[in-house]
């Protein structure tokens, strides 16, 4: 068949630089990747939520029919993209997807609403990752949420953060594997505050309060805060800045979060890797992509995703890195989104771990930068699509562009009728 012609050519050729393909694809295959629900449902989550409240900060655009509205459409949209893409996944969840037959307000949250979840992940054999929901909420609607002026407020999502802290530990015994909770709040203003400095201050001490609750155990909920340059509505002031996120994280011993998209337009977070895993033990990063104003368009293939993994690869950090997807587009078929968005990521792990390094690393010792640039150029032409159509056939999923076939036929035997 023409993918193991083209395979055993681009073996070859690997092979002359000392890189051995069916290692990286073994490697690539087994490297979680967690997947965001939110995509299949543009964010909406399952609460019965009073009519005009927004996002709080974040928005899907797009109408494209097939929304899922509730957590058996998310599931299954989640089963019919995993069958579509090679490797191993986890799945992310928001506080917003509890399931319960009552309201059950942020503050109360809690592992019974999240059983359906649970059982569904046992079924599938993953694990889930969680993040608490500061935003789309009465309480979250003046933009400030943990940096609140007023302690009433302040209060109730500080008891939605201890909550969403117990309910991770919950789902990372269930699966016997650590839960991974990542901390977004959209704090900040749209316009030039007066006074940037007390909102820090109180977001740190509510995150302080939050994270001494020490009967959590930290090896099986561990914490990364994500820091974010601007969204709609908070323009100009966002109080969990890059600055103060990375600093919260060091100065308490918690994770930090980098999504791609929360920097400035021309700002790559590659080189950011390795200045803060010199001093942080791990990273999580949100994998995604900015487009001037949104920070959420579908991962594609590109130099900015490529040098992220280049980055971890270079740095032999695969064991201190977590990676989870941030994208949502409503424009699309959300299948789609999925599959573009995580076969993209997937290829950037695979095209990082087929990098020369060790041969760019001793030209460089050496001082002979012309061959490393040469090689660096010589890489970026290698057969590489071979050896990801490849890991696709090993894994068991359809090659190429196959997929869009499955995908389309999901979509009038299920979506479409969702109206
Ligand atoms: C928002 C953050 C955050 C969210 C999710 C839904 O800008 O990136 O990660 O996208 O929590
Ligand atoms: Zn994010």
């Amino acid at each position: 068949m023409s993918t193991e012609k083209a395979y055993e050519l681009a073996r070859e050729r690997y092979a002359a630089f000392g890189i051995d393909t069916d290692a990286a694809i073994e490697k690539a295959l087994n490297f979680p990747i967690s997947l965001h629900c939110w995509q299949s449902d543009d964010l909406a989550g399952f609460e019965p939520m009073p009519e005009g409240l927004d996002g709080g900060g974040i928005m899907a655009t797009g109408n494209y029919p097939g929304r899922a509205r509730n957590g058996d459409e998310v599931r299954a949209d989640l089963e019919k993209a995993m069958s579509l893409l090679p490797g191993t996944h986890r799945v992310n969840i928001h506080a917003s997807y509890s399931e319960t037959d009552h309201f059950v307000e942020r503050d109360e949250v809690d592992a019974a609403g999240f059983t359906k979840w649970m059982d569904w992940a046992k079924k599938q054999g993953i694990c889930l990752d969680f993040n608490p929901t500061f935003f789309a909420h009465p309480k979250a609607e003046d933009g400030f949420t943990l940096s609140h002026r007023d302690d009433e407020i302040r209060a109730f999502w500080i008891r939605h953060g201890k909550a969403c802290r117990k309910i991770a530990e919950a789902l990372a015994i269930a699966q016997g594997s650590p839960c991974y909770v990542d901390w977004w709040t959209q704090d900040g203003s749209k316009d030039i505050p007066a006074d940037r400095w007390s909102p820090r201050a109180r977001m740190a001490a509510s995150y302080d309060e939050i994270m001494s609750d020490d009967s959590v155990d930290r090896t099986q909920c561990i914490d990364f805060i994500e820091s974010k340059l601007f969204g709609i509505g908070s323009e100009e002031y966002v109080v969990g800045s890059a600055e103060f996120c990375a600093d919260y994280a060091l100065s308490r011993g918690m994770g930090l979060c980098m999504d791609m998209g929360h920097f400035h337009p021309t700002e790559t977070i590659h080189g950011k890797i390795s200045s803060h895993l010199t001093f942080m033990d791990k990273l999580l990063l949100h994998v995604s992509r900015p487009i001037r104003w949104d920070s959420d368009h579908v991962v594609i293939f590109n130099d900015d995703l490529k040098n992220v993994f280049l980055e971890i690869q270079r740095g032999d950090a695969w064991n201190r890195v977590i990676l989870a997807l941030d994208f949502f587009d409503a424009s699309i078929n959300r299948i789609g989104a999925y599959v573009i968005g995580t076969r993209a990521t997937r290829k950037g792990i695979l095209y990082a771990l087929l990098d020369p390094t060790t041969q760019l690393q001793c030209y460089e010792k050496e001082n002979k930068n012309t061959r490393r640039f040469a090689m660096m150029e010589e890489f970026k032409s290698m057969p590489f699509p071979a050896v990801w159509d490849m890991l696709c056939e090993k894994d068991g999923v359809p090659v190429g562009m196959d997929w869009i076939t499955e995908m389309e036929k999901y979509e009038s035997d299920v979506l479409v009728k969702r109206q």
